[in-house]
């Protein structure tokens, strides 16, 4: 046991923090930080695994037997970025099935960008591309996040998501290198994922209630608006090189700042969407509680054959 009062390890737990040392599972931390972090590590798994169910709902109907197999892949890898973060969470003391019942009780968020449908092929161009790109852009932070075992988990994560993003750009290049139909098609698909990949960098800073203690705690390095901003400047010489554009009309060149200024975000279509009501959150939530039941065999399976061992082991 410790002897130093609880102002002494607040203050030991900050300066080592703000000597860029990892926070590891055993080190005393404030509940605060605790708490927040599972907060954002879960939200971040069910993410991974909510984001598998729009881009499955293409494996068989991928237009080549190449665009199938990277599909499979991509979405294998996110089961296991799932699985990295459900672990990393679980070294904070919460157990996974606590984790997957706040999830399918719709208790815990995951991000917005899930509730919205893959309606075309190019659709799965545009995830790949604006979503892995927009999730890139906040990871690549994340891998120095001052918990050890999240920022551990953010480094493999992130070498999968440059390859998911570059198959995505991929795609909607031989799209838009393709007929005038094929070259529509990835505009529509522009035109609905752009906001809400927008959006996935969460609240204005300004109206981020969390941001100032993440950000005190280094678990978030950059500001959602900073991180935003990088993602515009990223994202629109890349539409432009596609021959496509962005649907938003006061995107415009900044010379003076040497960045894109941007439109307006719909907020209120985000609050509906992280309450529970965009247009296929109880789609995804339905499919993923039917998921957890139809596995119930297997975990029950795996349980049962562990006791044995541990039984014949005794
Ligand atoms: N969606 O104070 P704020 C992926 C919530 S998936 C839903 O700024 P914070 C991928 C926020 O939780 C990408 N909810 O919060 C997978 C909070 O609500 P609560 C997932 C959002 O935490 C498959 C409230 O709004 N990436 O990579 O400081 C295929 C206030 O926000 C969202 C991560 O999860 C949102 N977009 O900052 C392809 C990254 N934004 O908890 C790709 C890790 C905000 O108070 N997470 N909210 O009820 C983060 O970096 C941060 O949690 C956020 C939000 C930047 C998202």
């Amino acid at each position: 046991m410790s002897n130093l009062s609880t102002q002494e390890l607040e203050t030991k737990f900050q300066q080592k923090i703000d000597a860029n040392e990892y926070i590891e599972p055993k080190d005393w931390m404030m509940d605060k930080y605790r708490y927040n972090l599972i907060r954002q590590i879960s939200q971040h798994a069910h993410s991974e695994v909510v984001g598998m169910l729009p881009e499955a709902n293409w494996i068989t109907r991928a237009p080549n037997l190449r665009r199938k197999a990277g599909l499979l892949a991509k979405v294998q890898d996110e089961a296991g970025h799932g699985l990295y973060l459900y672990s990393a969470a679980e070294t904070l003391g919460i157990s996974r099935e606590e984790l997957l019942n706040q999830l399918l009780t719709g208790k815990a968020k995951y991000s917005n960008i899930f509730n919205y449908p893959t309606l075309t092929w190019a659709d799965i161009g545009a995830v790949g591309w604006l979503v892995d790109g927009a999730a890139i852009i906040n990871q690549v932070m994340l891998q120095r996040a001052s918990y050890g075992p999240y920022a551990r988990a953010m480094i493999r994560i992130c070498r999968e998501e440059s390859f998911h993003q570059r198959q995505g750009f991929e795609i909607m290049v031989t799209l838009c290198q393709g007929t005038a139909e094929q070259k529509a098609m990835a505009q529509d698909a522009l035109n609905r994922w752009w906001w809400p990949s927008m959006m996935m960098f969460g609240p204005n800073d300004k109206d981020s209630p969390h941001s100032s203690d993440m950000a005190k705690w280094r678990v978030k390095r950059e500001s959602n608006d900073d991180l935003r901003q990088r993602f515009v400047d990223r994202v629109v010489p890349q539409a432009d090189f596609l021959g496509i554009t962005v649907p938003d009309d006061k995107l415009k060149w900044n010379a003076a700042t040497q960045h894109y200024d941007f439109g307006e975000i719909d907020w209120t279509e985000f609050h509906n969407v992280i309450n529970g009501n965009g247009p296929c959150n109880r789609e995804r939530l339905n499919a993923r509680i039917k998921a957890h039941e139809d596995g119930k065999w297997v975990r029950d399976a795996a349980v049962a054959y562990a006791n044995k061992k541990r039984k014949k082991a005794a």
